[in-house]
């Protein structure tokens, strides 16, 4: 199928996207405080049903909510000492209440292991209080020195969901570790977003983590955007905060942990994967109009179309379908369409006084912008198969999308022009030393992605190939590309 115009989303990315999240709208970048955003209605409508997506995924494999305070003192955020070192320029601090000096400085939080922590090593005493598993969904503030970015990377994530866990065993914080990247594909899945799985190189570790998996995406302008991350803690937190249970032999031995987070990056991937120049593609579960029925007035037949919507409207309703009636007067139904493709309605119903004589209603799928008469008798069935087909294209898309941008590179010459002219990602062998990747980035001018996460959990290892970077041996496969 053919994708509808696409100039102005892949020429001018940036500026597409500022006018769509203005334009539909979806969130407001006007507050007067940088790196902070103002979530308007439709906008919020459509990140309640991606946080519904996030929710029933992680419900149905056993975490359950809770909600801690936005305040850290001072003395909890500092216990482990990679964490804080990593954080603490990043952090916002709570110095007084009224004129009162605080005797405890307060951090709004930037991430919650220091505030989940140690209520952990008070909940968890013996080995049956295990495992633990929970997530909460918050905002977190974080003093972000790169330019900031409307959803993609802004100070106060309004939108953070964090889930953290603690096990008996190294296996079983493994396994975890595992489930939680199921648990992200699934949700991106869901949510029609193509990623890449990479188990970052150890200098891009998350602070205080043994191992950090990524999700990554490739934009429309064929930059990589992280879009979520899994990681191992090991029990470099459990010791800093003494969180320890009673083995079997009647020892205190300490947990072991993951942790993984998702933020309102993946609704900015989500809005600019599909998108075109007619303005939004929703996936139809997530769309917070799922249906929008238009009534093709002429005069004299006003008041029997009006009730015809109405009635189509009531059909879609009770069969569970999101469905809007667009019945304001003073605007064309040509002027109506635009609004409505703006925010990624999958499907358009229009009715005019000659589908009212035969029994029909004109279906218009967003995706490829195509229409189809259907009759009255097979509405839901037809408007529910249009969701399918429309969900399964827009998987396909984001697939072909993805394929088309990794590449596989021999050289470091050739990794720069594939990333010059065509973004995304490239793969190529490494030799895996530090002081040879630091200068792989600087002659690329890109960043080290890391390694192909295995399905077995493992790092992937080569041999008998030569490194890009100084020809020396190679043992990885690595993925470098230009980021977010
Ligand atoms: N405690 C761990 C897991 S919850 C953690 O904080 N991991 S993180 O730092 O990698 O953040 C999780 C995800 O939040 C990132 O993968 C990224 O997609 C998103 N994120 C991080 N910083 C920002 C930011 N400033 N703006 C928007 N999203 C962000
Ligand atoms: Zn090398």
């Amino acid at each position: 199928m053919t994708n509808p115009e696409r100039k102005a989303w892949s020429q001018d990315y940036s500026g597409w996207f500022h006018k769509v999240i203005a334009e539909v709208p979806i969130y407001d970048t006007r507050y007067p405080v940088k790196g902070t955003g103002i979530w308007m209605p439709f906008g919020y409508r459509l990140r309640k049903e991606v946080l519904r997506i996030i929710r029933e995924e992680l419900e149905r494999t056993g975490h359950e909510e809770v909600l801690f305070p936005l305040l850290i003192p001072d003395y909890l955020l500092s216990k482990e000492s990679e964490h804080i070192r990593d954080f603490e320029d990043e952090v916002y601090w709570v110095t007084h209440g009224g004129k009162t000096p605080l005797e405890v400085k307060l951090a709004l939080r930037p991430t919650s292991e220091t505030a989940m922590y140690p209520m952990f090593k008070l909940w968890i005493n013996a080995y049956s209080d295990l495992p633990l598993r929970v997530f909460q969904i918050v905002n977190v503030f974080r003093y972000e020195t790169k330019a900031t970015r409307p959803m993609i990377r802004v100070r106060e994530v309004s939108t953070f969901k964090e889930a953290h866990t603690a096990h008996a065993t190294r296996e079983e914080a493994e396994e975890q570790e595992r489930i939680g990247v199921e648990v992200y594909s699934k949700i991106f899945e869901r949510l029609k977003i193509p990623f890449l799985r990479t188990v970052r190189p150890d200098w891009d570790k998350f602070p205080g983590a043994e191992r950090s998996i990524a999700f990554d995406t490739v934009m429309p302008d064929g930059k990589v955007l992280q879009i979520g991350t899994v990681h191992f803690l090991g029990q470099g937190f459990a010791r800093a905060f003494d969180i320890r249970y009673m083995n079997s032999d009647g020892n205190y031995e300490h947990v072991w942990q993951t942790c993984y987070g998702i933020s309102e990056r993946a609704i900015a991937a989500l809005i600019s994967i599909h998108g075109d120049d007619h303005g939004l593609v929703l996936p139809s579960e997530v769309a917070p109009v799922q249906a929008v029925v238009i009534p093709i007035v002429y005069k004299g037949s006003e008041e029997e179309v009006l009730k015809r919507c109405k009635e189509v409207s009531e059909i879609l309703k009770t069969s569970g379908v999101r469905v809007a009636i667009d019945d304001r007067r003073d605007m064309t139904p040509g002027n109506k369409y635009y609004s409505w493709e703006m925010k990624g309605t999958p499907v358009r119903i229009e009715i005019g006084p000659r589908d009212i004589d035969n029994n029909t209603v004109v279906l218009v799928r967003r995706d490829v912008l195509k229409k189809t008469p259907v009759n009255l008798d097979c509405l839901v069935e037809e408007v529910k198969r249009l969701f399918i087909n429309i969900d399964e294209e827009l998987t396909k898309r984001g697939r072909e999308w993805m394929a088309s941008k990794v590449r596989e590179a021999e050289t470091v010459d050739q990794a720069k022009s594939e990333l010059d002219n065509n973004g995304g990602v490239v793969e190529l062998n490494w030799c895996g030393r530090t002081n040879c990747g630091e200068e792989l980035e600087r002659t690329i001018d890109a960043r080290i992605l890391g390694v192909p996460f295995d399905k077995n959990g493992a790092e992937n290892h080569i041999t008998g190939a030569k490194c890009a970077g100084c020809n020396e041996s190679a043992i990885k496969r690595i993925r470098v590309a230009r980021s977010y």
